[in-house]
Parts: C-alpha cells; sequence; structure tokens
C-alpha cells in the first residue's frame, strides 16, 4: 500500500513541487523556517500540539491556508495536530503529508527547565526523533530528515567546538540532544536513510522564547524604559556563548539537506561573549550602566552548566557555503529595537503604524533612559541628603 502511495506521491511532486514538514512549527526556527520554504516554492505542513492558549502567534501570519483545496496536497500551507510523544499522531500526519523533507525542531527547548522536567524532555527530545524515524523506516517514505541538534551536546568541552569535538552534556536537555544526534547518524549509517544532523549553536531573534537569555534581557530594558519594570533577576553572567541570528540559521538547515549526502554540520558564528558583555551591549545603547539594573539569583543558576561555547563552523563554509551574516553587535540592536517599538506601542507612547527608522527608537529609548539616570540621582541626593540630616 506505502508502495502505491509513494509512486502517486512521486508523480504529484513532480507536478506540485516539494512538501515540507515541520514539527515545532510554532516554535521560533520553525517559523523562519516556513517563511523560508514557503518563499522557495515548498508546501509547508507544520505539527501543532494541544494547547489551551494559542501556541501558532509567531506563525498566525501565514494564514495563507487555501480555501479552494482545503488541507490538501495544493495548499501551500497548512497545521496538523500532532505530538511528539504520540506516535500515532507521527504516522498519520506522515502518512497524510507524504513529506519530501521532514524538519524535527519540535523539542523540549530549554536547558534551565530540563532539570526539572528531565523525563518529558527526553520523551519530546530523544524519542519523538526515534519515533519519527522508526516510522520514515517502516513506512518507506522516501524522504529526507533534519535533526535540530545542539551545540550544548558539546557541554564542558573546551572550545572552539567543531563536528570532531567530543560531546560532554552538562544538561538533561543536552543529554536528550546527544541520544537523538546518534540516533540520527545511526539511522543514516544503519537503514541508509538521508538523515541529517544541524549542530546549531544559540540563535537569537524578536521571536526568541522570553525565558532565554537574550530575549529576557532585551525585552526587560523595554519594559524598564517604558516604567513598566525596575530590575532584571538573571543567574550566571559569566558563561560564554556563541550567539548568532535565528533567520539566518533556518536557511542552513535547508543548505544541510540540500547536500548531496547526508551529513552533520555545525552553524556558528565563531564569536563568543559572556552574558554579561550582552548586558553591557544592549544597556550601553541607551547610556545605561546594566549595574543599576541587574540582580542575581540562585533560581536562575543551574546545577550544571556549559562554561563556554564557540563554534568552529568551517566545514559548513566549506562545503554548502553557508556563513552568519549578523553579528553579535547588530543582532543585539535588533532584538532590543523590536521591544523596545512593542513596549513604547502597547503603552500608547507611539504608534508603529507610522513606521519610523530603527534610530528614530533608539533615540527615544535614549531620552527616556537620560530622564531616568536624572531620577535615579535625584533619589540617591535625597537619599544621602536625609541620613547627612540624620547624623
Ligand atoms: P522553541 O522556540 O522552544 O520551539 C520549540 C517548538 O517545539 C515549539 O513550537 C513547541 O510547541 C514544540 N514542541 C515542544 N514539545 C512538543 C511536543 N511534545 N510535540 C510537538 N511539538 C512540541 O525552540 P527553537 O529555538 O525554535 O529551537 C528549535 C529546535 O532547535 C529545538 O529542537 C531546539 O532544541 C533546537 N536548538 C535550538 C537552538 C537555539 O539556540 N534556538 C540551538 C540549537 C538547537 P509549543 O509552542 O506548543 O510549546
Ligand atoms: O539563553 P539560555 O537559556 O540558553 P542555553 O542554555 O545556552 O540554551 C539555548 O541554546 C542551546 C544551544 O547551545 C539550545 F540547544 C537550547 O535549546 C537553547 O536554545 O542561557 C544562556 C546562558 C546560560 O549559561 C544560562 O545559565 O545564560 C545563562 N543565564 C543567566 N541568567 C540565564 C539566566 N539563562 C536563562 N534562561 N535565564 C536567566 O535568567
Amino acid at each position: 500500500m506505502y508502495l502505491f502511495r509513494n509512486i502517486a506521491y512521486n508523480f504529484n511532486r513532480f507536478i506540485m513541487g516539494k512538501v515540507a514538514l515541520i514539527t515545532g512549527i510554532g516554535g521560533q526556527d520553525g517559523s523562519y523556517l516556513a517563511e523560508f520554504l514557503l518563499m522557495k516554492g515548498y508546501k509547508v505542513r507544520g505539527i501543532v500540539r494541544r494547547s489551551s492558549w494559542p501556541n501558532t502567534k509567531r506563525i498566525d501570519h501565514l494564514d495563507i491556508y487555501d480555501e479552494r483545496y482545503g488541507k490538501n496536497s495544493k495548499s501551500p500551507f497548512y497545521l496538523l495536530y500532532a505530538d511528539l510523544s504520540d506516535s500515532t499522531s507521527i504516522r498519520n500526519v506522515l502518512e497524510e503529508v507524504m513529506p519530501d523533507e521532514v524538519y524535527n525542531l519540535g523539542a523540549q527547548s530549554h536547558v534551565g527547565i530540563s532539570f526539572q522536567c528531565p523525563e518529558s524532555t527526553l520523551n519530546y527530545n530523544t524519542l519523538g526523533p526515534l519515533r519519527i524515524l522508526e516510522a520514515i523506516k517502516d513506512m518507506g517514505i522516501k524522504c529526507k530528515y533534519y535533526q535540530a541538534s545542539s551545540s550544548e551536546m558539546f557541554g564542558r568541552s573546551l572550545p572552539p567546538q567543531n563536528e570532531e569535538t567530543i560531546m560532554i552534556p552538562q544538561s538533561p536537555y543536552g543529554v536528550s540532544k546527544l541520544a537523538a544526534f546518534h540516533l540520527t547518524r545511526l539511522y543514516r549509517e544503519a537503514y541508509e536513510l538521508f538523515a541529517c544532523n544541524g549542530i546549531l549553536f544559540n540563535h537569537e531573534s524578536p521571536r526568541r522564547g522570553l525565558n532565554f537569555v537574550t530575549k529576557k534581557i532585551t525585552r526587560s530594558i523595554a519594559d524598564i524604559l517604558v516604567g513598566n519594570r525596575e530590575k532584571i533577576i538573571l543567574g550566571n553572567l559569566d558563561a560564554k556563548r556563541d550567539w548568532g541570528f535565528a533567520k539566518e540559521y533556518v536557511e542552513a538547515m535547508w543548505h544541510i539537506m540540500q547536500h548531496e549526502v547526508p551529513d552533520d554540520f555545525v552553524i556558528a558564528t565563531k564569536e563568543t561573549h559572556t552574558v554579561r558583555e550582552f548586558l553591557e551591549e544592549a544597556f550601553n545603547l541607551f547610556g545605561l550602566n546594566w549595574k543599576d539594573f541587574v540582580e542575581i539569583s540562585d533560581k536562575f543558576k543551574r546545577p550544571a552548566e556549559v562554561p563556554a561555547l564557540l563554534g568552529d563552523a568551517s566545514k559548513s563554509l566549506k562545503i554548502l557555503n553557508w556563513e552568519p551574516r549578523t553579528r553579535f553587535k547588530e543582532l543585539v540592536r535588533l532584538m532590543i529595537i523590536e521591544d523596545l517599538k512593542e513596549g513604547l506601542n502597547d503603552n500608547g507612547l507611539v504608534l508603529l503604524s507610522e513606521n519610523r527608522s530603527d534610530e528614530y527608537y533608539i533615540d527615544i529609548g535614549r531620552k527616556i533612559a537620560a530622564r531616568l539616570i536624572e531620577k535615579k540621582k535625584e533619589e540617591s541626593n535625597f537619599q544621602s541628603g536625609t541620613s547627612y540630616h540624620k547624623v
């Protein structure tokens, strides 16, 4: 039966173009990848899981569901319910979609939370990919498979890290991703599946989840500037990360899948900064000193930490001709501008519809920050004055 379906599908694909299936389409990377593949002419199908509150905010603008076709092979884009912990749902989706390329981006992707929820982390992040690989193998689907592997797998291995570096993960998340990495390699070698790993170093964007450190910082600064917050509470500021721009990293995923043979690739910027440097860069944009606004709490420290990540992506540059364009300073700036725009708009201070330049928003931020500094000075004068009188 599958053989017949495959023949029918191959004919259809020849006429209709490629079909990509993305798990985790509602996440940061899934949303950028969906946009990128649609732009390339793919038909995109995405898996979302049931949620008690909308989890499709990042992809709602792709609402290009076409009534003429419904959910059939001609629709450019549609979503299906499935869950990485539910083999039946995965098999049903694969059978319906018959994809040419599967991008498995779905995961419990928060390293800190993986210490609190280790079992579900391994269930989604390790057994999830295994369920997909098994289904592809059993059903004989001739598709390519991309596994979202992570630099977190390197753990405490010294930088720079590349495809040959030993992996000593430091979190349940890192362990879950390392097991999935090996399953992907194993299914490639044992069953000759076109299965690849993208070993991506940290990548950020305005769409980054709110509880990752970069977004937490940029969103909090915007909140401070519009008067909705006074300080940021963080954990370890000494950790070093190689931060790139998510929108460019999803292009690398596609390049990995277009290479003639399935393989594993590191994707990184080869530039590393501490969390403290991220804070400095972001606060400095507005002439503020981060030390006036940041508190440290053990609550955000982890039982084990990855001290330093710095990726060596020379293999990707050489073989895929992929290299990052957005560097650290630009990344910090573009993230903070988006948060500031949103903060100003939400508080009725600026209308986004007026379409101003980025510099305009930075300028408003600087003016507010200058008033904030004045206020802090007055408060500290007042406090020292009070104590003087007391003495
Ligand atoms: P993200 O924003 O957290 O998105 C993860 C997505 O997975 C969400 O849409 C989430 O759905 C979905 N998901 C979680 N559990 C699921 C389940 N049981 N069944 C179906 N879907 C599920 O992560 P991201 O930053 O886009 O990262 C994408 C992938 O790359 C992840 O696998 C991550 O581990 C990996 N990665 C990320 C980075 C990075 O720096 N961003 C670096 C290396 C590797 P809900 O919205 O319903 O929660
Ligand atoms: O932003 P983070 O939570 O990212 P982390 O742990 O590096 O993981 C991200 O990158 C991985 C790739 O290497 C992905 F696989 C993974 O899915 C995720 O996208 O933390 C970055 C650093 C850590 O050292 C953390 O301890 O920032 C430190 N940190 C300090 N204070 C904090 C905080 N992290 C968070 N999330 N929240 C804090 O308050």
